[in-house]
């Protein structure tokens, strides 16, 4: 019966390592889908009907490289670290720390999505400095503005752990700035009078549940950032603005860190892009992905199914063959036993 055992659950691996091929293999297509549950009454709520699909460029998951150790879509430097079964260390818990990541090709979506799990984390009582989400004109130049450039074009989302001074204000701070190539942020006030908008995130650091953040960008209508930090599955609205900041057509997504005398470990989990579209997008002409336009399937994608049926085909092809198998050894053993 071991045998057996392990002869299933080594089918079952070979099933899933297909399918897990599959879904990369064509990757973008299958991740059409509508936006279900709180995420499609958000966009009703703005007039849209909001669809969206998969930005493998923008996206990053475990185990974040390939074969050659490099990653097709992201740069990673300064003090950056990679584990591929875990996260991505931009400081670690070590004064004077700046790591970043930043995407190879811009982001040349109008309506986006990015929803990025991540982690601040340290064994000190003090802590800082933060992370920083970029959508800007020019990437990986290092700098005091978390560990990227001060006087930047474009968008930053600030995860600010440490209060510099700024009265009356409960951190971690997360906020947005956005920069025009020449205002300067200005650290000792924690970017007070450079801020778009923002949020207190009490418990956003070493909470228990995984904490993300979801901006979305729909232009002319919102630009909204949302948390999750308390419980898992819950969004807070963080902030939005029905004046959504013009962002450069051509901008790099990137996440930088850095720790000066105080320090923390600033990981990023994964990252997740879409583009966002009020109609179903043009769909191409790949087998199994037509069928699903304009069909409210939630995130249920003809992809997860066609694994799901895959798998459950060989398993029952497993138990199938097994049954055969454990029969002929009987029928053997009987007849071994009658001579
Ligand atoms: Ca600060």
């Amino acid at each position: 019966m071991m045998l057996l055992t392990s002869a299933l659950s080594a089918l079952w691996l070979a099933t899933a390592a297909h399918g897990a091929v599959q879904q990369d293999a064509e990757g973008n297509v299958k991740s059409i889908g509508v936006s279900s549950g709180s995420s499609a009454s958000r966009h009703s709520a703005h007039g849209t009907n909001a669809f969206f699909q998969q930005l493998r460029t923008h996206s990053l998951n475990q185990p974040y490289l390939d074969s050659d150790m490099q990653s097709r879509w992201y740069d990673f430097g300064g003090d950056t670290i990679i584990r591929t079964d875990q996260y991505i260390r931009l400081t670690s818990d070590r004064p004077s720390q700046m790591g970043n990541l930043w995407s190879k090709v811009p982001l040349t979506a109008t309506n986006w999505e990015i929803e990025v799990e991540f982690k601040i984390h340290g064994k000190n009582q003090l802590y800082g400095d933060g992370f920083a989400m970029w959508l800007t004109k020019e990437r990986g130049r290092e700098g005091p503005v978390f560990g990227n450039q001060d006087r930047f074009e474009g968008l930053g989302i600030f995860f600010d752990t440490y209060k510099n001074n700024r009265p009356g204000v409960v951190f971690p701070y997360v906020m947005a700035m956005v920069g025009d190539g020449r205002t300067s942020y200005d650290k000792d006030t924690d970017g007070k009078n450079q801020e778009l908008a923002g949020c207190s995130a009490r418990g956003i650091r070493h909470a228990n549940v995984p904490t993300k953040f979801k901006l979305s960008h729909f232009q002319d209508k919102y630009l909204k950032l949302e948390l999750q930090y308390k419980n898992e599955g819950e969004w807070i609205l963080c902030f939005e603005t029905n004046e959504p900041p013009t962002i450069p057509p051509v901008a790099y997504l990137g996440f930088t860190a850095e720790t000066g005398e105080l320090s923390d470990n600033h990981d990023i989990i994964s990252v997740n892009a879409r583009n966002l579209y009020t109609t179903a997008p043009p769909t191409k002409s790949t087998p199994g992905s037509g069928k699903g336009k304009g069909k409210v399937t939630g995130q249920q994608t003809e992809g997860s199914w066609t694994w799901f049926l895959m798998k459950t085909l060989f398993f029952f092809f497993a138990v199938g063959g097994a049954y055969v198998g454990y029969t002929a050894y009987r029928t053997k053993q009987q007849r071994s036993h009658r001579f």
